[in-house]
């Protein structure tokens, strides 16, 4: 009898320690916080990121928006000219305005905030569903609280590591592939960095969509954890999820996105172009990117800048 209590208070023990280690919220930042792991960009960190621009040398990684570009799932896109405006004044003054239509922070080079994924009805810092997404937008932990990143850019080539031009569709990038990688490059991950993953998948951009966006190799709930560890602001990759798709278990959807949004305030960039930065062997750079100030927004489109 004795022995059986004892095993139970075991079992209850161990239960209770796990779902101390799951508590997620509040963040490290505080209840209130919104900005999650954009606070890890200090003063300091923005003059490390200036100190790597040597070459003065610019890199535009972010994707032209056009019609036709590879989409997920029911989302769209469109630009349309409405018509020339005009004569205007004796000088005959004609413009031109577009409409943009479109889930625009979710479409081509996407930056997902922390409005963007939960987990149930639970996103970052533990904010309800219910108590702040309204038809006019996220009344909390909308884009526009994120700021402007200036930072350390870390690039992983591990289309390089594995000796290939491009890893296969569903393959997972493990923790000992970013090791093995960033050995390779003779580069580390530090606190407040931005980390891009190349994988080789975005040579298919406009070329094959339909390939492109029927799975992706990306980093696993093993790489993204050792990505967690070093404190990094973000994680970004030339493929639309950056986490590799569909999960090696097949029972999890987008777990890698649910442990860097909600659970760590770590933001994702999808979409990228990682080439240029790969074929020049470019692994550590300054990195810029400020997502448009759409109130109430769930991510943000736009073109960082990685600057050598
Ligand atoms: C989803 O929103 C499911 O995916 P993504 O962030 O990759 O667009």
């Amino acid at each position: 009898m004795r022995r059986a209590c004892l095993s139970a208070l075991l079992v209850l023990v161990v239960a209770c320690a796990s779902v101390a280690q799951d508590n997620w919220y509040p963040s490290k930042w505080g209840a209130e916080d919104q900005r999650g792991a954009a606070n890890r960009i200090t003063p300091a960190k923005v003059l490390e990121a200036k100190n790597l621009i040597t070459r003065g040398q610019t890199y535009q990684m972010g994707r032209v928006y056009e019609s036709g570009m590879p989409i997920f799932g029911t989302r769209h896109f469109s630009l349309r000219i409405p018509k020339m405006f005009g004569p205007n004044g004796t000088n005959e003054m004609y413009y031109h305005d577009e409409v943009v239509s479109g889930e625009l922070g979710q479409v081509g080079t996407q930056f997902d905030g922390l409005g963007h994924i939960g987990i149930g009805d639970l996103f970052y810092n533990g904010n309800r569903e219910r108590d702040f997404a309204k038809a006019e937008g996220l009344t909390k932990l909308g884009i526009e609280n994120v700021g402007a990143l200036a930072t350390r850019g870390v690039l992983i080539d591990v289309a390089a590591f594995k000796g290939q031009a491009m890893l296969a569709g569903g393959y997972e990038v493990t923790r000992a592939d970013l090791e093995g990688a960033l050995k390779r490059q003779n580069v580390s991950v530090g606190s407040g960095d931005a980390v891009f993953i190349h994988t080789g998948w975005g040579a298919q951009w406009m070329k094959d969509n339909a390939k492109y966006g029927a799975n992706a190799p990306g980093i696993g709930l093993g790489a993204a954890q050792y990505l967690v560890e070093r404190e990094i602001v973000l994680a970004g990759a030339d493929t639309w999820a950056v986490e590799v798709v569909p999960n090696p278990d097949a029972s999890l959807a987008f777990p890698v996105h649910q442990l860097f949004l909600p659970r760590n305030g770590i933001y994702i960039f999808e979409n990228l172009v990682t080439e240029d930065l790969a074929r020049d062997s470019v692994y550590e750079f300054a990195f810029f990117f400020a997502p448009l100030r759409l109130k109430g927004a769930s991510g943000s489109p736009g073109n960082p800048l990685a600057i050598r």
